[in-house]
């Protein structure tokens, strides 16, 4: 096992994975932008490294700098945490050259789901079903009007290097189709440099699902069900549960069986979430993060593991330590994105958090690395915090979840908190029945 972490993130992730370490021994390294130096990350590593100026590009993106860290530090491994630098291959391949080892997935298969054309082909040939579209990048408008034609309209232009909703367009008929197209290679060539496109069946009114899996690099890998993040605004989950009230049992075991089975093919290693839209009762796959990611917890209070935990055993060359009937999920679990934003209008509202106050009690946890006095700062993403409540069943989950929003306190800044107890009245969340599109209608509408 490691004996020291560098831990290349900030903010509460950062915090999440030093608690990680503090339980397996495991002494931390926090790096830090000249913006970061009161954060809590920092105050509560063994060691800390600034990297550079408040810009991310300069700091937290800073890949010499980072190894200079390491370096000077004796940190044997890296954590990337999400975002930043988490799924940059070329970090995973330099670490490993630098003889540091990169707690995460193998470089090849970070690069390889980057490719979203590659990663969709790749996961067909191992049984995941997919959306219906072009077989490989799209050539002529000719080529991609006759494929248009064979699924059907309406259709979805996407960017091979896209993902996360950037650089899509939707075409409804044969003639949108060119412009759509015409746009989507502008704007893939200027965003990612790369101007490859394919093409989808889009689908109308999807949830957005995604299965949570764990493989130990060695052919062993198993799922830990589902989340899901239908609600979302612009492509920002704001609400993520476990287990999706669209599903059935079998529904999730069979899909969980399809993914784990493939990954076992891949020999994948680590934690990895493969990302479907469900409709009428058919899976299918869109993109797999080869990460650990922001709404990880509502599958770690379900499952009672710790997935961080589980990515530093696997990094270190432990074999999976559990098998999938050792996997029980247990109640239901719902997390709330707390994010230093306007709760109608989502303008960022950086500042001072003049008074704090966490929620608490059975089944509430918290996950932020704010604190009474602490000053948000301006140059990074605006979550604050998550609150994750567990509870037996969905309804007991909400009422906790309502019980916790009331105890929360976060004053000198506008936090999401007001949308949430809003969200908690509506019969529509309450019967969980929701897609992806419903929050963005909902705001409209409110
Ligand atoms: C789609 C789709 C409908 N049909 N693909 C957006 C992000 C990227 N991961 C894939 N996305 C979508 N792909 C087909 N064929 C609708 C979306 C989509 C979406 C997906 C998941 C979560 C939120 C979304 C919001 C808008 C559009």
């Amino acid at each position: 096992m490691f004996e020291k972490i560098l831990i290349a993130n900030r903010g509460e992730i950062a915090l999440r994975i030093q608690r990680a370490c503090k339980e397996l021994g495991i002494s931390t390294v926090a790096v830090h932008s000249t913006a970061d130096a009161d954060a809590m990350h920092v105050k509560l590593a063994d060691e800390s490294v600034c990297i550079g100026p408040p810009q991310a590009t300069d700091s937290y993106l800073n890949i010499p700098a980072i190894l200079s860290a390491c370096e000077i530090t004796g940190a044997e491994a890296v954590h990337p945490g999400y975002g930043f630098l988490s799924e940059n291959a070329r970090f995973a391949e330099i670490l490993t050259e630098h003889g540091i080892t990169f707690i995460g997935p193998d470089a090849e298969h970070i690069r390889l789901m980057g490719d979203k054309i590659q990663a969709k082909d790749t996961v067909k040939k191992l049984g995941i079903p997919v959306v219906p579209g072009s077989d490989g990048p799209l050539g002529s408008d000719a080529e991609a009007q006759k494929i248009a034609d064979d699924i059907g309209y309406p259709v979805l232009v996407k960017a091979a290097s896209g993902g996360g909703g950037r650089g899509m367009k939707v075409a409804e008929t044969a003639k949108d189709l060119t412009v759509a197209m015409a746009t989507a290679r502008s704007e893939a060539k200027s965003a990612f440099g790369d101007d490859t496109l394919y093409l989808e069946k889009y689908l109308g009114r999807p949830r957005h699902i995604e299965i949570q899996v764990l493989g130990d690099g060695k052919g062993n890998a198993i799922h830990l069900g589902e989340r899901d993040c239908s609600l979302q605004r612009r492509h920002q989950k704001i609400w993520e549960e476990a287990p999706s009230p669209a599903l059935n049992i079998s529904e999730r075991e069979n899909i969980g069986e399809t993914v784990s089975q493939a990954m076992r093919d891949l020999k994948y290693k680590g934690v990895g979430t493969v990302e479907f839209l469900y409709e009428d009762g058919g899976f299918y796959f869109i993109e797999m993060n080869t990460r650990l990611q922001v709404e990880h917890p509502v599958t770690e209070m379900i499952t009672g593991l710790d997935l961080v935990i589980e990515q530093i055993q696997i990094a270190s060359g432990s074999s999976l330590p559990l098998t999938q009937d050792e996997i029980q999920f247990v109640g239901h679990a719902i997390e709330c994105r707390i994010n230093a934003e306007n709760p109608k209008t989502f303008m960022p509202s950086p500042g001072k958090i003049a008074h704090f106050h966490a929620p608490g009690g059975l089944g509430v946890r918290i996950d932020s690395a704010v604190y009474q006095g602490y000053s948000i700062p301006p140059f990074y993403d605006s979550l604050i915090g998550k609150l994750i409540v567990h509870g037996r069943n969905r309804n007991e989950c909400m009422m906790r979840l309502k019980r916790a929003l009331g105890e929360c306190v976060v004053d000198g800044i506008e936090t999401t908190i007001p949308l949430f107890v809003s969200l908690l009245s509506e019969p529509d969340i309450m019967n969980g029945d929701y897609n992806i599109h419903w929050l963005e209608n909902y705001l409209k509408e409110s």
